[in-house]
């Protein structure tokens, strides 16, 4: 084979999907399913006013006008379908999974832990390894049993103990035949989401809508020392673990390139949006966990919010430049020097219209970076499934496969996926 035309990507090169537990699982009692509840009925009232501006609302309006939109309730059943999600997995050619472990599920009381729940997740992690697939499993992916919200999740230090509790738990009795594991997602957009940011600025509501910064620092400083102990519980009961997180990395740029406070808030933004955390726990990395999906465009005003073009924009209204996954790639891998696993990557796209070329052009992306000598050793699109996307609920999709929740949760596979599973044919080489 031509030095070009060589394959870039290392032959055990993880080529996976991620998921989340509550966003696919159904069934489960949280504080995300008492919030959904609750507030169903003013989503839906107020649909209109939040996404009426989105090219694909006259399209979605009706269904986003129904509470029944913003209710997770049975969700695609992956927890008892999962067997025919790993089947597709397959049919994909992905050779790995990213997924979650539901707190709630395995301890719904404090202190009373369910052991169908744990006997559930082994047989979960037994069937994938059966599929010669290999796991990338997440502790905590933003969803906490009642209990624990209710005296106060991650804002009091002395709540600490009882996530430690469950990662104890975790190490013990779900690491066996694992190496990856993730403790969190994204503490920077949990932060935001659900201490910082009011919905007029956001666009988004969050449980708990707290909006306070002091409340927002110690939920942020109390997920890192999480995320730290975390660690350490881990590597206790299995040192061989490569254990991580998902960080959200934004491409962050200046809307004006010489304009001296455009390109202060731009320092300001990377700093505490991207680096910050990692920076804080670089100790505790053994490789850097990316999710991408945003390059922002920042001007010097108040509130300090992304100035984005307007196009071309996903479903949600998210301004997409896939290849603004690369410089991140590089400055990931000069701070740090780990390996990096891209935990999540995608787009929301019901028509399918996007999604090859997103793929395309992050493909493309690694295949540069790889070639600079950034060592990548996977990449995860999200999502597996279409699924629930947190306060918008149901109309989003970001799945390879798409679910037709009024047809028996029927999956069908899109044509992008389709291009993408002969692409990681080619991309894999010869075996
Ligand atoms: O659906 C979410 C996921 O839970 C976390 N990362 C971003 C995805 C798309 O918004």
């Amino acid at each position: 084979m031509p030095e070009d035309t060589k394959p870039l990507f290392p032959p055990d090169f993880l080529w996976g999907a991620s998921t989340a537990g509550h966003q696919v699982e159904g069934g489960l009692h949280d504080q995300w399913t008492v919030w959904e509840l609750h507030n169903a009925a003013e989503l839906a009232r107020t649909a209109e006013h939040r996404l009426n501006r989105l090219a694909i609302w006259p399209e979605i309006k009706n269904q986003a006008q129904k509470p029944d939109n913003y209710v997770s309730g049975e969700s695609t059943q992956h927890f008892n379908r999962y067997e025919t999600d790993f089947k597709l997995l397959k049919e994909l050619n992905l050779n790995a999974f990213r997924f979650s472990i539901e707190w709630s599920r395995i301890e719904p009381q404090q202190g009373r832990f369910d052991q169908e729940a744990i006997n559930h997740y082994r047989k979960y992690l037994s069937r994938l390894k059966l599929h010669n697939i290999e796991p990338v499993m997440n502790i905590w992916h933003w969803t906490m049993p009642v209990w624990f919200a209710e005296m106060g999740g991650f804002k009091y230090r002395r709540n600490l103990k009882f996530f430690e509790r469950f990662v104890e738990l975790v190490a013990r009795e779900l690491t066996d035949g694992v190496t990856y594991v993730l403790t969190i997602n994204e503490p920077n957009v949990y932060t935001s989401y659900g201490y910082l940011l009011p919905e007029p600025v956001s666009g988004v509501r969050w449980p708990p809508e707290e909006k306070s910064p002091l409340a927002a620092s110690r939920v942020y400083l109390n997920l890192l020392s999480a995320h730290r102990r975390a660690y350490k519980i881990l590597k206790r009961h299995k040192p061989s673990l490569q254990i991580g997180m998902a960080s959200n990395l934004a491409n962050i740029q200046a809307k004006r390139p010489h304009n001296i406070l455009d390109e202060e808030i731009t320092q300001l933004m990377r700093y505490f949006w991207d680096w910050w955390f990692l920076k804080h726990s670089r100790r505790q990395q053994d490789f850097i966990g990316l999710n991408y999906y945003f390059t922002d465009y920042y001007r010097f005003k108040f509130p300090v919010l992304p100035d984005d073009p307007k196009m071309p924009a996903s479903d949600m209204g998210w301004y997409m430049e896939p290849e603004g996954i690369y410089p991140l790639l590089l400055r990931a891998w000069a701070h740090y020097k780990k390996p990096i696993i891209i935990t999540e990557n995608g787009v929301a796209d019901r028509h399918d219209e996007y999604r090859r070329w997103w793929i395309e052009e992050t493909i493309v992306a690694m295949e540069r970076a790889l070639s600079e000598g950034v060592k990548i050793k996977g990449y995860f699109h999200w999502s597996l499934l279409d699924n629930f996307e947190w306060s918008y609920g149901w109309w989003p999709n970001f799945g390879l496969v798409e679910v037709d929740r009024s047809d028996k949760m029927k999956r069908t596979i899109r044509p992008s996926a389709k291009w993408l599973a002969g692409r990681i044919k080619k991309l894999s080489g010869p075996k």
